[in-house]
């Protein structure tokens, strides 16, 4: 028999997210019906016939950035970056069997007995860089997002090898290794498309800090009324993220004058093989306004369980991130003050998802 939650908060909060029962505990219940506390106000949810369309035509072959045609290339990368803040890529160097592999580990991570995912939950984790979770910060939510997670922190080979879960720590430590070189030259291009040359030791300390999760966004009864993650933009540098087929993955146009029911939102169809890149907060910050983080949100599902397996590209704690003084010299204003990341990222962690307000904690004064 479900567990009936309907009335009892303080139950299910319990269930899913203190003993890690998860989202997927819940479906594996066997409810039929979302419990009130993962309905959303009607301005959040998700109403498929609102979608302006697809994304089509924004991938782009990385293995030209290195050839006569780079710069067309770079050209086209800083215009998405620009613009929409997402594009996605082919031929970025991650082997497409590694691609499958995640997606496989992700599945086979998340069917495990809810005591083997719970072992990871804050507080009893053997590792702080290893963090199992339900939807984003529970505590602070009103309303719960429909997604279950683990996150592992990138420090070393050894610790990888020696904390991350089994089910999931080669392909992950793999397809870091495997995309790092990417994020770099991505980084490098935007940042020279700026007018502004950094030396490689800059770019290795924007992306010091990296964290591959696997998300699992179990089927659910009342897509209508649910999010698998709210709208939102990323607290790091760049994103890189790998979906399966199932689709789901919507980001904003920007349109700052435009209200909450004329906003326009496109699906990031999946494609076979490519990797989706999002700005995030931090090179909006850098570039002073001109590159924009993506505010972006993920669909529940009713027919089929989905996952996706981001890595979050972001500077060391210690960093201290800015607009870049090239930038603030020709525009005439900083549009953003000077933070240390570890500052931005507890701000980040310690509020519910809500579109890009995370950018006003840089906002300059
Ligand atoms: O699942 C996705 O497609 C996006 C996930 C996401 O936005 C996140 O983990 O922050």
């Amino acid at each position: 028999m479900a567990p009936n939650f309907t009335n009892d908060e303080a139950s299910l909060f319990k269930f899913v997210v203190k003993e890690g029962k998860g989202v997927k505990g819940l479906v594996d219940s066997g409810l039929t019906q979302v419990p009130a506390r993962y309905i959303q106000p009607p301005h959040h949810r998700i109403n498929k016939e609102h979608v302006a369309g697809s994304l089509e035509n924004m991938t782009i072959d990385l293995s030209e950035l290195d050839g006569p045609n780079h710069e067309q290339v770079a050209k086209a990368i800083a215009h998405a970056a620009e613009t929409l803040g997402f594009f996605q890529v082919v031929n970025h160097g991650v082997p497409v069997e590694l691609l499958e592999s995640l997606k496989v580990a992700a599945h086979k991570f998340f069917a495990q007995p809810p005591e083997k995912k719970a072992m990871y939950l804050k507080g009893v984790s053997p590792s702080p860089m290893v963090k199992y979770g339900t939807s984003f910060v529970p505590e602070k939510e009103n309303a719960l997002e429909w997604k279950d997670y683990v996150s592992m922190t990138y420090t070393n080979d050894a610790d990888a090898i020696d904390f991350w879960p089994s089910e999931c720590k080669e392909v992950a430590l793999e397809y870091i290794k495997t995309s790092t070189e990417m994020v770099k030259k991505l980084l490098q291009a935007l940042i020279r498309k700026l007018g502004v040359n950094v030396d490689e030791s800059r770019v290795d300390e924007l992306i010091g800090l990296r964290m591959v999760n696997m998300n699992f966004y179990p089927t659910c009864p009342n897509p209508d009324l649910t999010v698998g993650v709210g709208r939102h933009s990323d607290m790091g540098t760049l994103t890189v993220l790998l979906q399966d087929g199932i689709g789901g993955l919507y980001v904003k146009k920007e349109d700052e004058n435009a209200s909450v029911e004329n906003e326009e939102w496109v699906e990031i169809p999946p494609i076979h093989g490519a990797l989706v890149i999002n700005i995030g907060d931090t090179l909006q910050i850098l570039s002073n306004g001109r590159y924009k983080s993506a505010e972006h949100r993920v669909r529940t599902t009713s027919v089929e369980s989905r996952v996706s397996v981001p890595i979050f590209n972001a500077p060391m704690p210690g960093v201290k991130i800015g607009p870049l003084a090239e930038l603030v010299a020709r525009d005439g204003v900083a549009r953003y003050r000077d933070v240390l990341f570890e500052d931005y990222m507890n701000n980040f962690f310690g509020k519910s998802h809500d579109g890009k307000k995370s950018l006003d904690f840089a906002a300059s004064t």
